[in-house]
């Protein structure tokens, strides 16, 4: 794992790649179905190319940037913010779902967090005390709405620096990471941080890329989920908050209006929110 001074875009994606590397993806696509696509690929490419006069000089940036984007270990950091969210609604749609929407993963999630009660704190350090408290509860269940007893519930979400453990240097492994069991009727009950809105890593290839065409690099805060229960088709997502900063223009386009909390204060003065998961059953 790469470990700077300071968290680079260059850190967190070679810690990304390396991540992704550990589990090498294969797929059992067809010589006919990679033909079609690898058609129309090519096709969408060259009406790109003629619509717009692509010159030698844009082209030759295009190596360039390509080159850089793998050298600084982005891939996964650009393609997991540029088009996972297109890949999770075509699957979403495709098995026609109608339990908990999903939202894309994202390249910083990591399998096998260290198990937590189904009432628990997130683990954390003091100084990231200094953001807001967070209460999140809710309950697991099935399509009808019974609680599932075996279900888990994975967490992990940024500091308030928006630095992730395991792909910032300096962080406790496990920091704000966590594998919660639900309780015997499916429900946890979750202390954490209120996120802050979250730069994406954009002093490498992926952030060069967003100011050449003038944007920004912003999503807006969230929590990453990932709930599991036996049988059931386990539904990666995330939670963002009514009204925040970025919500409505987030750079990987991953907000649904069923995924957004509306906290509220509670009797001590922390900020408090209801959320269930409901699970389709296994495709
Ligand atoms: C993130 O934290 C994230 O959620 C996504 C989708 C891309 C980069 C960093
Ligand atoms: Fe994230």
């Amino acid at each position: 794992m790469t470990t700077t001074e300071n968290p680079t875009a260059h850190g967190s994606g070679n810690a990304a790649t390396d991540k992704f590397k550990s589990e090498r993806a294969t797929s059992d696509t067809s010589v006919e179905r990679a033909a079609a696509i690898y058609k129309d690929m090519l096709e969408a490419l060259a009406g790109i190319v003629h619509k717009h006069e692509v010159t030698y000089d844009e082209y030759r940036v295009l190596k360039q940037w390509m080159i850089d984007v793998g050298e600084y270990g982005e891939w996964p950091l650009w393609l997991d913010v540029f088009l996972e969210h297109e890949i999770e609604e075509v699957h979403y749609n495709r098995k026609h779902f109608t339990g908990t929407k999903g939202s894309i993963e994202g390249p910083y999630y990591v399998p096998n967090a260290p198990k937590l009660p189904s009432k628990c704190t997130m683990p954390m350090r003091e100084k990231d005390k200094v953001a807001p408290p967070l209460i999140f509860k809710g309950k697991v269940t099935d399509l009808e709405g019974n609680g599932i007893p075996g279900a888990t519930v994975e967490l992990w979400h940024a500091d308030e620096d928006g630095f992730y453990s395991q792909f910032a240097p300096g962080i406790p492994e496990w920091n704000l990471r966590g594998t919660i069991e639900v309780d015997e009727d499916g429900n946890y009950e979750i202390t954490t941080l209120k996120p802050a809105p979250y730069q994406i890593p954009n002093d490498g290839p992926t952030g060069w890329f967003i100011k050449s065409y003038g944007g920004h690099p912003w999503r807006p805060a969230h929590l990453h989920l990932l709930v599991s229960a036996p049988g059931k088709r386990a539904v990666t997502t995330q939670l963002y908050f009514k009204g925040g900063e970025w919500v409505d223009d987030d750079v990987a386009t991953a907000t649904k209006p069923e995924l957004i909390l509306d906290p509220e204060t509670n009797s001590d003065g922390i900020a408090e929110v209801t959320y269930n998961f409901a699970l389709d059953p296994e495709a």
